[in-house]
């Protein structure tokens, strides 16, 4: 049963490793459906990590922060227009409706990756650790992509060189 729990959860992802130390006891059926971790230039120390995640329990979660051995500091951030300047701003919690699910997206809500420890690779792996309010964690992998295809347009409005 659990095998089939986990099985279902990385159902996208190949190369998990770290199964072994995990508990999913009450974040079993909060699911990752998609997702990645935009590559930068190697100048360039910070990235956001995008993903969604389906709730098939009977409460609302809220995700409250992140854990990764890849950035000195992982952030919630939101994407907000002030006086017709879009700025991203730190929030405490995404929360998750019951039966619902979180869309991270370069337009708006995203995990920010500050002070990267190493330059990320299109293809490298990326572990997050997701941290929820009632205690729980989830454990993901996300690849590393220049950007998801789907949302190229959106995307190339952000280019900084
Ligand atoms: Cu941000």
């Amino acid at each position: 049963m659990e095998f089939k729990t986990l099985k279902v959860i990385f159902k996208h992802l190949f190369n998990f490793l770290v199964l072994s130390s995990l508990s999913f006891a009450a974040s079993a059926n909060v699911v990752l459906v998609d997702g990645y971790v935009r590559a930068m230039p190697a100048s360039v120390p910070n990235t956001a990590a995008y993903f969604t995640l389906e709730n098939h329990t009977a409460n609302a979660v809220t995700l409250i922060g992140v854990n990764t051995s890849v950035a000195k500091e992982a952030q919630l951030h939101t994407i907000i227009e002030e006086n017709g300047m879009v700025k991203m701003r730190q929030v405490t919690g995404f929360s998750i409706p019951s039966h619902g699910s979180l869309s991270l997206q370069p337009t708006g809500d995203h995990i920010m990756l500050l002070s990267l420890t190493a330059p990320l690779v299109v293809d490298d792996k990326v572990p997050l650790e997701l941290i929820f309010e009632d205690g729980q964690q989830l454990i993901i992998e996300l690849p590393v992509l220049k950007q998801a295809a789907q949302r190229s347009e959106q995307a190339d409005h952000h280019h900084h060189h």
